[in-house]
């Protein structure tokens, strides 16, 4: 299964607002017979604007409103009083979502902080009213801009599903193999390091017709919060993840130590990381024989005590349908 299955779209067609027109007004009062130009600006009609939402999980929302207008301006009035701007329209979007114009493909923006503001289409500036164009020559002048008509334009909402467990370890530590072989993904698999340079979501059947989705990404390394091997790029995935799983090989020398290590990574980069469940998960179970086997397992029980850990092995298959019943629990207790 490839990434592209796992993006939502939603069309949308906005318009913007059609700014006031400028009024024409001489001014008059009683005692002044001739009074001078005073038509006032129109209005600038309304911006659509796109603003990010940490709320939003989801473009279901879009699934019932597909259409956004914003307001007019008003037109200008005598006393050079201006009219009132037309109502700006706020779409909240969900972060991790790319804006795009449907019918170029260009990239417009990619929503990613809780509160950033976009203005995908301006309104009509409002027209100038006549005082503005006294002369000299030209003392009463009966002309004023008519505002600028609204925009037009039809957008497409490009967001990455969401995955229940992001896979979490170092440089071949198997963890595209996980996703191979509990999911239908084929990411790309091979014996040396950073064979993974953007994340692989799969989505793994469960008993009953259940499924979760799972996320394969770059191995991390020491240092990888300041920007080290794959650095941030990486990272920023798995912040949206429910559950984390560490996935440490089976011919690492500590355990223990190589889990502290990954733990402190993904605290620099965000601390909140730490707050997700999570289950220790060591790999690669099939090289190592019944003895050393239960060398690791008393070695875990010492270290993670009543930390969910456990062990497995891609290739044999070992553990995988209890990995399975676990993370299924964990995600449920996440949520
Ligand atoms: N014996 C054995 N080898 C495994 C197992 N899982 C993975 N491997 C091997 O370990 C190597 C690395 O596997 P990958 O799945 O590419 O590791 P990764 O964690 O995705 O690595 P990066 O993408 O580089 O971060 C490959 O040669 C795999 O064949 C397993 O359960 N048993
Ligand atoms: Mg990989």
């Amino acid at each position: 299964m490839t990434e592209g299955n796992f993006v939502d779209y939603v069309k949308l067609n906005l318009t913007s607002g059609n700014g006031g027109k400028g009024s024409v007004h001489l001014h008059r009062e009683k005692y002044i017979t001739k009074g001078g130009p005073d038509g006032g600006d129109g209005g600038r009609g309304g911006h659509i604007i796109a603003r990010g939402n940490s709320n939003l999980w989801t473009l279901y929302s879009f699934k019932f409103k597909r259409h956004f207008s914003a307001g007019h301006g008003e037109h200008g009035s005598k006393n050079r009083s201006s009219g009132a701007q037309g109502e700006d329209v706020y779409i909240d979007i969900p972060l991790g979502t790319l804006i795009k114009n449907s019918s170029t493909g260009e990239l417009i923006a990619e929503i990613s902080e809780a509160g950033q503001e976009i203005i995908l289409l301006e309104g009509g500036l409002g027209g100038r009213g006549n005082w503005h164009f006294k002369s000299s020559t030209r003392q009463t002048p009966r002309y004023a801009q008519p505002g600028r008509p609204g925009e037009e334009l039809e957008i497409t909402l490009e967001m990455k599903v969401l995955a229940d467990v992001g896979l979490v370890g170092f440089p071949n530590a198997g963890k595209s193999t996980l996703l191979a072989s509990l999911t239908a993904a084929k990411p790309k698999i091979a014996e040396y390091e950073f064979t993974t340079l953007k994340p692989n979501l799969g989505i793994v059947e469960y008993r009953d017709f259940r499924s979760f989705v799972m996320a394969d990404i770059p191995g991390i390394i020491q240092g990888a919060a300041q920007g080290k091997g794959l650095g941030h790029y990486f990272l920023r995935h798995i912040e949206r993840n429910a559950v984390l799983l560490y996935l440490i090989p089976s011919d690492t020398n500590d355990v223990k130590k190589a889990f502290e290590v990954l733990r402190s990574e993904l605290q620099e980069y965000n601390p909140e990381l730490l707050d997700k469940n999570y289950i220790i998960v060591l790999s690669k179970s099939d090289l190592l024989d019944d003895e050393l086997k239960r060398e690791y397992a008393s070695e875990m029980k010492a270290n993670f005590g009543d930390l969910p850990h456990m062990m497995i092995s891609s290739v044999s298959q070992e553990g995988l349908i209890e990995l399975k019943d676990r993370l299924w629990n964990l995600i449920n207790e996440s949520n």
